[in-house]
């Protein structure tokens, strides 16, 4: 495996290349042009652009999060070839760049979802956190709402103002879609784009719903072992892959995160790992990295990704916010970088004791 960190770009992130490559370890980037808007070409000059910065502070982009994929495309509307080609221009422009990693989901109207940005742990830290009874008391314009007032100023990936600013027309354009529609649609998708992705090798990573269930009565369906089996199988292509992201698919307590793993060899692209705390089945928190901080065995997760022998890159996931640090909720650099080390201990320990 590759140990990064992903980065929104300078002018979008706090956290600076300087600072992500002093992180014992870390090599790679995963990054975005975080201000394109779903459904535009990424010019070639700006892919390089970002390129050679990385580049300039001894690094490389390991992977893009995410070219995201434009709603008429989830939809299936009339006019999702015009979008689905500005993918493809896309994709060529980051293949001709020698970059072979995409990840990107298929959430309808938006991203993941939390109730809370800065629910305060005992030890003062500040997490993301999801409670169902928040959910099932709001709608998604007042989430929004108290979503940009705990942001630190930063915009959220996947929610975004002139995301939100179409939320009602959205949800009408969604309401015939149900899960079916959406595999369907999804399927549309990657046939279309596989040979561009077999021609210059670019890995499609899934990332899955988060949390892995329907959130405000919107279809979801990347959320367990055998939606992600049917996915692969519909456009059987080793391109169309995952991101095994730990803390969305662990949303499910029934998701057997390390079984997961093994189930999908081969087939994991990339890989979110953090952990979760919960307080009962419907509410959870992110907690930090180490397994006993939260709920999850991380050294299971670790040694799966281990015995599959995945190469690809790997990510701490959201951090908590410590030291004071004022960052993107989930995405400031101390907590992130105390889950690289730790990601980085279990690793060396596994290697060790499978190699003696
Ligand atoms: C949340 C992220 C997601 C992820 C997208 C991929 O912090 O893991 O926003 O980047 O779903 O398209």
């Amino acid at each position: 495996m590759e140990m990064t960190l992903r980065w929104f770009g300078t002018g979008h992130d706090t956290v600076t290349l300087k600072q992500i490559r002093q992180i014992p370890g870390v090599t790679g980037v995963i990054t975005t042009l975080y201000d394109t808007e779903p459904g535009e070409v990424w010019p070639a000059e700006r892919i390089r652009a970002v390129k050679d910065e990385v580049a300039g502070a001894g690094l490389h982009i390991s992977g893009i999060e995410s070219v995201n994929v434009h709603d008429s495309i989830k939809i299936g509307t009339a006019d999702r070839d015009i979008y689905i080609e500005n993918y493809i221009k896309t994709l060529e422009n980051l293949g001709r760049e020698d970059i072979h990693l995409v990840c990107y989901n298929f959430m309808p109207v938006f991203d993941w979802t939390r109730t809370e940005l800065a629910r305060r742990r005992p030890d003062g830290s500040t997490v993301l956190a999801y409670t169902q009874k928040a959910i099932d008391a709001l709608d998604p314009e007042s989430m929004f709402a108290s979503i940009k007032n705990d942001a630190n100023g930063a915009v959220l990936p996947g929610w975004e103002p002139e995301r939100m600013a179409r939320i009602r027309e959205l949800f009408e354009m969604y309401s015939e879609v149900d899960d079916e529609k959406l595999f369907c649609n999804l399927k549309y998708f990657l046939e279309a784009i596989m040979p561009v992705c077999n021609k210059y090798d670019i890995k499609m990573a899934i990332h899955p719903d988060d949390p892995a269930w329907s959130v405000f009565g919107l279809p979801r369906i990347i959320i367990n072992l055998d939606n992600i089996k049917r996915m692969m199988k519909m456009v059987d292509d080793p391109h169309n892959g995952v991101t095994f992201c730990a803390g969305s698919y662990g949303t499910n307590r029934a998701n057997d995160l390390p079984s997961m793993i093994r189930a999908l060899k081969g087939r994991i692209h990339f890989a979110h790992v953090r952990n979760l705390k919960f307080n009962s089945d419907d509410d959870f928190e992110e907690a930090a990295h180490l397994s006993s901080d939260g709920s999850f065995d991380m050294y299971e997760i670790m040694r799966a990704l281990y015995d599959i022998g995945f190469t690809g890159p790997i990510r701490p996931d959201h951090g908590r916010m410590i030291w004071d640090e004022v960052a993107m909720p989930g995405y400031g650099l101390y907590d992130r970088a105390l889950g690289a080390a730790y990601l980085n201990g279990l690793w060396e320990a596994i290697c060790k004791s499978q190699n003696s």
